[in-house]
This record gives structure tokens, C-alpha cells and sequence, in this order.
């Protein structure tokens, strides 16, 4: 029998790796190796080991390499030391996020430095507010700046739009110049914003400052860590602004290099990150005097979080966020009346596509996979926009005995997004990776053009197929 089980085996096999690195191999740069953690497959026949190395190029390359030759004898070792009786082939995957997470990466050392080996929900748990902390070169370039656009990614919500208002609210207590650009579809939520649209710009108008001479010396991208998710209509001037930034806690995926300034993963929500960052604005620092942190930016802020974290019903939801919660209270936000504005209301078409939605949800393999969908005629009909299916996927993945959930919403005559969720644990980022999308094990998504049944019945088969 077998004494490792799902989740476990997982950190067996890390703790084993890191050791084997760290002894057991004799080439002195793979001791540098980090194994930031291991995905083992359903049937056990695949262990994903990612990993990474601080340094330069040179060395990530050569433990590249060092680690694919030692696989072979890695994986035997392996199975001696867990006592398995197949050791998963391994395959390593480079983890490009966990360099850009210097701060949390730091922490996580010297917590591990002081005690034990500490697994990954020990660590999360131990993580306090103060530990998130933002990269020196980013508040430099937000001290030394005087125009700031700030661009939430496109179909933006509510965490999107309120850390753009509330670094903007900040900004502007620095008596710096700071537009936070909109886009035509609202964020579903976002009437609990402080701020919007009063305080947004429409991104259209950012050809027209740009001639008129009103150039940003920075753009910062919030909720978002490419170039490419802002919205078409800046597209023009992307490429012309001097200094681009980010604040993001979205895995970087994918071997681009990302704009520079703070991704981090661990954190729920980009408001958090951004609350850090406005906190050590708020200090001054040489003369430049110190603000407070006003209720507008900790309504936007709070309204991020609480989005973010599902009304901190989600698992990314942390310790530090309801110490960051406590905060915002604290500051006099009215949590309760946000978190149901932000979550809950819903408008009258939002409601009565709802009900069609409801209406055609679909049962599949014994109910283990559920196919819900939104399309054009529907919208049409209700006068809904494709933000008010917010929160669908939420009511699908809530019913029990569903492994599988499966949303189809229609961007154009044969485009269907595919939502993809796995609330019984399964791993649907695979699944949208043989259809040429990504995600997370328990969240992803594809693109798909053809007839919705056609690409729903394809999706369902390669779900039921995973198990
Ligand atoms: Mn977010």
C-alpha cells in the first residue's frame, strides 16, 4: 500500500528533491536549485517539479540542463527514498514567478531558516501584512514622477479598477497628477467604488493628451503584468510612454519577459499590493511630507479584497487579508454595505440573464460535469453586457456533486470563451492546455471558434476523460 496520498505526495516528493539537490548530486550549482513546489498527475505516472535558480541567465540555463541529465537517477532515488513503487517520471518546469517574488521569497527563507520545514499552508499562514513588501525601485518611481496614467486591465473588475483609484487617490495626496483610465464596459460591482466614474478617464481619450503634450512619465498597469492586456484603445501609446510598471498578483506565465515592478503571487488581490504601497508612500520620506490614508482609498482598496477573496470565501483568502480588512474597518469603511454592493446586487438585466443562464444549465457524465452558457441572443434579449455573468461560474461550482463546470460565453458569430473550473479538485488547466488555453489546476480558460455544441461536447468529453 501505498502510505502517500494526493496533496502529500506532493510535498514528499519537494522535501525529497530539495534534499537529493542539496546532497545527493554532484554538481555544485544545483544545490543553488529552488523547488518551489510538485504537481503529480492523477495516475502518479507524472510529477510537474517547479523550480528556480537565483543568479544569471548562464546559470539558469546550465541547471536547466544539469536537472534534465539528472532525471533519470533523481526519479530512482526518489522512489527509494519514499518507498514507492513507481516513482513518477519528473518533469521540470521552470517558475519564472517565483524570481520576480523577491520580498515573499525572502520571508519564506528566513521563516524556514528559523524553525523546521514548514509546508506551504504554514507558511501562508505565518505571512502578516507588513511582509509584503514593495520593491524599493517601484516607490522611487512613483516618488519621482509628476503624471502618472494608471491602467487597469480590460473587462476590469472591481479589484482591477479600485487599486488603480486608490494608487490614484494616493497619488494625488502627493499632489502628483494621476489618471486612472476606463473602459466603455463597466466592472460588474463597481458602483461601490469611490470614484467612478467621476475620477476615470475614458482610455479613447489617451491619443488625444498625448498630442495635446500631457505624455505620463509612467504608466503603471494594475491586476495585470503584460502590455498586451490593456485595452485596445491605448494600444497607440503603449509603445511611446517612457517608464511602464505594474502591480499584479497573477502568475507570470509563459517565458516573456513581464513589465517591471511588484507581481506577487501569494497575494488575494492587487488592491492588497497596492494598500502596501500607498502605506510606505504615506510615511514621506525626504522632502516630500506624509499623507493619510484617506476613506476613499480604503473603500477602493477594501473593495478589491473583498472581490478578489469571494467575500473571503476563496482559498487564496489569507491571514494577512482579514488583518488588512481589520485595517480598512479601522479607517471607517463600511464593510458590510461594499461587500454587498461589490458582490451581491445584481441589475434587473443582470437578474433576468441569470435566469437564462440557470435555465440552460446542462448535466453531464452523472452529473459530475456541469455546461452553463451565455451568448449573443441572450444578451441581446435580457440587455446584459458579458460583465454581468460575473459570479455565474460561483452558483455552478456551488452545486453538489459537481467535479466540473463549464461556462461558454460568446465573443463573436463562432468565438466561445471557455470558462473552465474544478471545484472537485480535478486539474482543468490541462484540459485547457490541449485546447490552447491556461490557468491553474482549479481555474482556466480557452478560446475556441466553431458551434457552441461542438466545442461544448469536445470540452465535456476531455473533462469526463480526466476523471
Ligand atoms: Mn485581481
Amino acid at each position: 500500500m501505498d502510505p502517500y496520498k494526493g496533496v502529500k505526495l506532493n510535498h514528499a516528493i519537494q522535501r525529497a528533491l530539495a534534499e537529493l539537490l542539496q546532497q545527493g548530486v554532484k554538481d555544485p550549482r544545483l544545490s543553488l536549485v529552488t523547488i518551489a513546489g510538485v504537481e503529480v498527475n492523477r495516475d502518479r505516472s507524472v510529477a510537474r517539479v517547479y523550480w528556480s535558480v537565483t543568479g544569471s541567465e548562464e546559470d539558469t540555463v546550465h541547471c536547466e540542463r544539469g536537472l534534465r541529465r539528472a532525471a533519470r537517477f533523481l526519479q530512482g532515488r526518489l522512489g527509494d527514498m519514499l518507498r514507492l513503487r513507481e516513482s513518477p517520471q519528473l518533469r521540470f518546469v521552470r517558475d519564472d514567478s517565483l524570481d520576480r517574488g523577491f520580498g515573499i521569497d525572502a520571508v519564506l527563507k528566513e521563516l524556514e531558516a528559523h524553525g523546521e520545514f514548514e509546508d506551504e499552508k504554514t507558511r501562508r499562514r505565518r505571512l502578516a501584512l507588513a511582509d509584503l513588501r514593495p520593491p524599493a525601485d517601484l516607490l522611487e518611481a512613483l516618488r519621482r514622477g509628476r503624471r502618472f496614467w494608471l491602467a487597469p486591465h480590460e473587462n476590469p473588475d472591481p479589484d482591477a479598477v479600485g487599486a488603480a483609484l486608490a494608487l490614484a487617490g494616493a497619488l494625488r495626496a502627493m499632489d502628483r497628477e494621476a489618471i486612472v483610465f476606463a473602459y466603455p464596459d463597466p466592472p460588474a460591482g463597481f458602483a461601490a467604488l469611490p470614484g467612478f466614474p467621476g475620477l476615470t478617464t475614458p482610455a479613447a481619450e489617451a491619443e488625444a493628451r498625448w498630442a495635446a503634450g500631457q505624455t505620463p512619465d509612467a504608466l503603471i498597469m494594475i491586476d495585470c503584468h503584460r502590455r498586451e492586456r490593456a485595452p485596445t484603445d491605448l494600444a497607440g501609446v503603449l509603445d511611446r510612454v517612457q517608464q511602464a510598471w505594474c502591480v499584479d498578483h497573477h502568475l507570470v506565465s509563459g517565458r516573456r519577459q513581464p513589465l517591471p515592478g511588484w507581481i506577487e503571487p501569494v497575494a488575494e488581490s492587487s488592491s492588497t499590493l497596492v494598500f502596501r504601497v500607498i502605506e510606505e508612500l504615506s510615511r514621506g520620506c525626504d522632502g516630500e511630507p506624509p499623507f493619510e490614508i484617506d476613506l476613499d482609498m480604503a473603500t477602493n482598496v477594501f473593495a478589491g479584497i473583498v472581490n478578489d477573496s469571494g467575500g473571503f470565501r476563496f482559498p487564496s483568502t489569507l491571514p494577512l487579508t482579514f488583518e488588512l480588512a481589520h485595517r480598512l474597518a479601522a479607517l471607517g469603511v463600511e464593510t458590510a454595505a461594499v461587500t454587498e454592493i461589490t458582490l451581491h446586487r445584481r441589475s434587473r438585466a443582470a437578474t433576468a440573464l441569470l435566469q437564462r443562464v440557470l435555465a440552460g444549465y446542462r448535466y453531464h457524465g452523472d452529473g459530475r460535469v456541469l455546461t452553463l452558457r451565455a451568448d449573443r441572443t441572450m444578451l441581446a434579449e435580457t440587455g446584459a453586457t458579458l460583465a454581468d455573468t460575473e459570479g455565474m461560474l460561483g452558483l455552478a461550482t456551488a452545486v453538489a456533486g459537481v467535479r466540473y463546470v463549464a461556462f461558454l460565453k460568446q465573443l463573436g458569430p463562432q468565438q466561445w470563451r471557455v470558462s473552465l473550473r474544478s471545484p472537485g479538485g480535478g486539474d482543468v488547466e490541462a484540459v485547457a492546455a490541449r485546447f490552447g488555453g491556461g490557468g491553474h489546476r482549479a481555474a482556466a480558460g480557452c478560446t475556441l471558434v466553431g458551434d457552441a455544441d461542438e466545442i461544448e461536447r469536445r470540452v465535456v468529453d476531455a473533462l469526463l476523460e480526466q476523471g
